[in-house]
């Protein structure tokens, strides 16, 4: 059990995401004193890990925990987002955590609770919040980890988690791995790097998961396409997604699929497990929280919502065989050339997936505005190539892209994304038309073109919705021939009235 003041670090919450991160840093050499709720799962956790190069310190308690670090104390916590993180706050300030030590929140908490947070517990302690992503596997060999809150925290900080975060290879900018898996990589770049204040590495966190939310839907509809016009089976189109993991696309997500795809039903060795796993998908949040930051900010983040929506609808699973019996649908079968199908649905794939990244860097620009924070979009780009869910070739593309325009305002308009779509687009647009006459439901695929033809169009009809706010509601519009900014009113059921300037009040 823990003894003098000797350990490096603490980590409280021995589920998945702590056990593995506390051995990744024991990997590295840190001495990590542990502690978690359920006292057997600490005990037996220690138990089978001994030898460690750091070593792990058992504590049974957090009075335990505060005795067995150095000081400044650096503890991380991974229990459940919500109340959990409070309660566990409040018995660490109870148990002898002072105010210049540091307290992590390294889960998946909402931004806004870090803000609070930070304020609330600011004078008892250093509280710092860190986006982690990649899953059990990250957190034991490398995560991308995304730090937030007061630079005085993060210089103590930045050590642990420059060893413990996944590392990429500067010149290609791939991940690189060790030939003897588990053993720490030697050089390369971490994949870690300060954010921001206060809650700006939690919110980035949330937008790489909403992100994430996109390139799953949109991967699964590439998937649902090629199956039903092609009629094609699992491993085949496991051998299409492998193929597509050899270019532009070549992703941890494609490549699990390629995987997924594969894998034999071991119920049924003569089946593949994807066609008995039921098409009802879960959620925890994280998309829904930036589809709700997106409506907040009022920035079009149409393809997450979706994605989250497209979760949302297959959930409504018995309501869709019931209505499978009664709604129709056109009757089609393809008859096209199969290989250039294949070719549109990569380039669909690709020229959605750009939309959907757009999206996401948009809402990080505008959010720097609302919370006044300095965001570094090239630097945000760099730490998500490896260790994370969405790690991939195609984040080296958006590093350069803001590398070379710290502030282009939308990712499509970097040329190199630019030449993507329009090499790309005719395409896209025959896979969406295909989908549209096929009956087959492709959510992300529609919305990011949608948003994609709604961001290069100089003209919208919103002149005919603002007329129509105005006639029933006097809610005002302005006119193309006068400047930005001056409002009129017609009284519409009485059109020869004249039109009304209103003041706008500056
Ligand atoms: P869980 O979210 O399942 O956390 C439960 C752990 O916290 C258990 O070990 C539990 O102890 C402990 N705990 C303590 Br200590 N005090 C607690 C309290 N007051 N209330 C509830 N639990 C308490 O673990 P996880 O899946 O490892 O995730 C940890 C965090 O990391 C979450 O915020 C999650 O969203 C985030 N995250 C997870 C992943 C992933 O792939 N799982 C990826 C990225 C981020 P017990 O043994 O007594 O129940």
């Amino acid at each position: 059990m823990a003894q003098n003041a000797s350990a490096d670090v603490g980590l409280i919450g021995l589920a998945v995401m702590g056990q593995n991160l506390a051995l990744n840093m024991a990997d590295h050499g840190f001495k990590v004193a542990v502690y978690n709720r359920t006292r057997s799962v600490m005990e037996r956790f220690v138990a089978d890990n001994p030898g460690t190069p750091g070593g792990l310190v058992a504590c049974a308690s957090l009075p335990d925990l505060a005795a067995a670090l150095r000081k400044p104390r650096k503890v991380i916590i991974l229990v459940q987002a919500g109340p959990a993180v409070d309660r566990v706050i409040s018995q660490l300030l109870e148990a002898g955590i002072e105010e210049d030590d540091l307290v992590v929140d390294c889960g998946n908490s909402l931004w806004t609770d870090t803000i609070r947070r930070e304020r609330e517990y600011s004078g008892r302690c250093l509280f710092f919040g860190s986006g982690v992503s990649g899953g059990e596997l990250g957190a034991r060999y490398g995560p991308s980890m995304m730090p937030g809150g007061q630079a005085s925290a993060w210089k103590h900080l930045e050590p642990i988690w420059n060893s413990i975060a996944a590392k990429v290879d500067e010149s290609s900018g791939r991940p690189m791995e060790t030939a003897e898996p588990g053993k720490p990589v030697r050089g390369g770049m971490p994949c870690t790097s300060y954010i921001g204040e206060n809650g700006a590495g939690h919110y980035v966190k949330m937008i790489h998961n909403g992100i994430e939310y996109v390139d799953m839907q949109l991967i699964s509809e590439a998937y649902f396409l090629l199956k039903k016009l092609l009629d094609l089976k699992s491993d085949e189109l496991a051998a299409i997604f492998a193929q597509w993991n050899q270019g532009d696309l070549d992703s941890y997500l494609i490549q699990i699929t390629a995987e997924i795809l594969r894998q034999p039903d071991p119920a049924d060795p003569d089946g593949f497990l994807v066609d008995r796993i039921l098409d009802a998908a879960q959620q925890k949040g994280t998309g829904k929280w930036t589809s709700g930051n997106a409506l907040d900010m009022g920035i079009p983040a149409n393809s997450i919502a979706e994605a989250v929506f497209a979760r949302c609808l297959s959930a409504l699973k018995s309501e869709r065989v019931e209505a499978s019996r009664q709604l129709s649908g056109p009757a089609f079968s393809y008859r096209g050339d199969r290989r250039e199908l294949i070719a549109a649905v990569r380039d669909a794939l690709y020229c959605s997936k750009i939309c959907a990244y757009a999206q996401g860097f948009q809402l990080m620009r505008q959010a720097q505005v609302e919370y006044r924070w300095k965001l570094d979009f090239a630097s945000i780009a760099r730490i998500w190539r490896g260790g994370c869910i969405i790690r991939a070739r195609f984040l080296q593309k958006i590093t350069e892209a803001y590398t070379r325009d710290p502030e282009l305002v939308n990712l499509m308009l970097d040329p190199y994304f630019e030449g993507q779509i329009r090499e790309g687009q005719a395409h896209w647009r025959r896979v969406v038309s295909l989908a549209a006459q096929a009956g087959l439901a492709a959510p992300a695929f529609m919305s990011a073109l949608a948003y994609y033809d709604g961001y290069r169009s100089e003209f919208l009809p919103a002149n005919l919705l603002q007329g129509q706010r105005d006639y029933f509601g006097a809610h005002t519009y302005e006119r193309t021939d006068q400047p930005r900014g001056a409002r009129f009113h017609l009284d519409w059921p009485h059109p020869k009235r004249p039109q009304i300037p209103i003041d706008s009040g500056g």
